[in-house]
């Protein structure tokens, strides 16, 4: 090996010095008033309320501590059963609105938006049931930087909406629940797009993008939420933009799974049964065969049509179209309905058939079911 020579041992010096030169330098740029909260950066901590009779409010959390307070013993319970039991302290939210005329027992919904990007719905029940408590302290002490100006709180409900970091508290003009008219089914929709590489923590797995799902469909929606409901039956809204934003993870644990490298953890939603995005209802078969009770026609084994369109609620209709990938078609009546079962066929592809039905109405690679009114 070759030893330093005295060049080289000069020049490491010199890059040294300089090294330390930089790291000082930089350290001075620190200014000192930083450590030093300003005045105006607690007056800045405010939170905006919209939708409230058309107009938008600003709260300061100066506002709220001049208003009565609340102080509760409260247990945060996450998706794993996680608990933590705290303290907290705040302002009831139904406060704030009597001081604008209403009150929560009359809204339909309201989104819990934070600076961070998390969001979530709050459904009508829970605003019938329960005190929503805009909190400013835990534990006698000032909230964390991450959930200033105010950390909502609902005793009873899961952690999942207690959102910290407020900024906006959407009031949504209603429930937005529209009538399912159409089932597509999930897997048949997804073998014709591009599947991109989507690592979750050690596994490599496939995801589709929603945008290219939604459009490859070519179907519309005008409202602006989205339903998924999970195998276990947990319902979550979404808001489109966010939905279409995302990825369907469709192999893997807890596929189908939405999922995106751009949101917080807390808003992917494991498990999806079925979405609905406008009148349409997209139905994981793969999932349903997982979840539902099973029944065999002839040699086949598959999921009740009965039970995939309860599940979805789908409307009832006279007739319903069932489609092939490749436009085939055939019109069932509803009375017929209970007769049929959804199979995975031998080709791979989802199928359905009927019991005592002509063999037309077997229909392989099936895409669609429209009711036809
Ligand atoms: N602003 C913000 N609030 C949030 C989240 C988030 O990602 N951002 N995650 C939510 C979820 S999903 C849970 S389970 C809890 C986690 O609370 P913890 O950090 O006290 O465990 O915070 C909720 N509030
Ligand atoms: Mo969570």
């Amino acid at each position: 090996m070759k030893k330093p020579s005295k060049f080289n041992v000069a020049a490491l010096l010199v890059m040294v010095v300089i090294a330390i030169t930089l790291t000082a330098c930089s350290n001075t740029k620190v200014p000192v008033e930083q450590n030093v909260p300003s005045k105006s950066e607690s007056e800045n901590e405010k939170f905006s309320v919209n939708g409230l009779g058309g107009g938008n409010i600003e709260v300061t959390v100066e506002e709220l501590k001049a208003m009565q307070s609340v102080t509760r013993d409260v247990v945060s319970v996450n998706s794993s059963g996680e608990e933590k039991h705290f303290k907290v302290t705040g302002v009831l939210f139904e406060d704030v609105l009597k001081k604008h005329g209403t009150s929560q027992k009359e809204l339909k919904g309201i989104r819990l938006i934070a600076g961070d990007g998390y969001s979530i719905e709050v459904a009508e029940d829970i605003l019938k049931n329960r005190d929503i408590i805009l909190t400013y302290m835990t534990d006698d002490e000032p909230l964390d930087e991450k959930s200033k100006p105010v950390r909502v709180v609902i005793p009873e409900e899961r952690a999942m909406y207690w959102v910290r970091n407020v900024v906006n508290i959407e009031i949504l003009e209603s429930n937005q629940t529209a009538e399912m008219t159409e089932l597509i089914l999930l897997e048949t929709a997804i073998a014709q797009l591009p599947q991109n590489d989507y690592t979750y923590y050690e596994s490599k797995d496939k995801a589709v993008k929603v945008h290219e799902l939604i459009n490859s469909l070519k179907i519309e929606a005008e409202q602006n939420t989205v339903m998924m409901k999970a195998a276990d039956d947990f319902e979550k809204n979404e808001q489109k933009d966010v939905f279409l934003s995302g990825y369907i993870k469709i192999t893997g644990k807890d596929a189908p799974m939405f999922l995106s490298p751009d949101l917080p953890k807390g808003m992917y939603v494991k498990n999806i049964s079925w979405f609905s995005y406008g009148n349409t209802a997209v139905f994981s078969f793969d999932k349903g065969f997982e979840v539902m009770e099973h029944k065999a026609v002839d040699d086949k084994e598959g999921i009740p049509i009965q039970q995939i369109f309860e599940k979805t609620s789908l409307v009832d209709a006279a007739s319903y179209r069932f489609t092939a990938t490749d436009g085939y078609s055939v019109e069932v009546g509803g009375e017929d309905v209970a007769k049929g079962i959804m199979y995975r066929a031998k080709d791979g592809s989802t199928g359905v058939c009927f019991d005592g039905l002509p063999k037309n109405t077997q229909i392989k690679s099936l895409l669609s079911i429209e009711a036809v009114r």
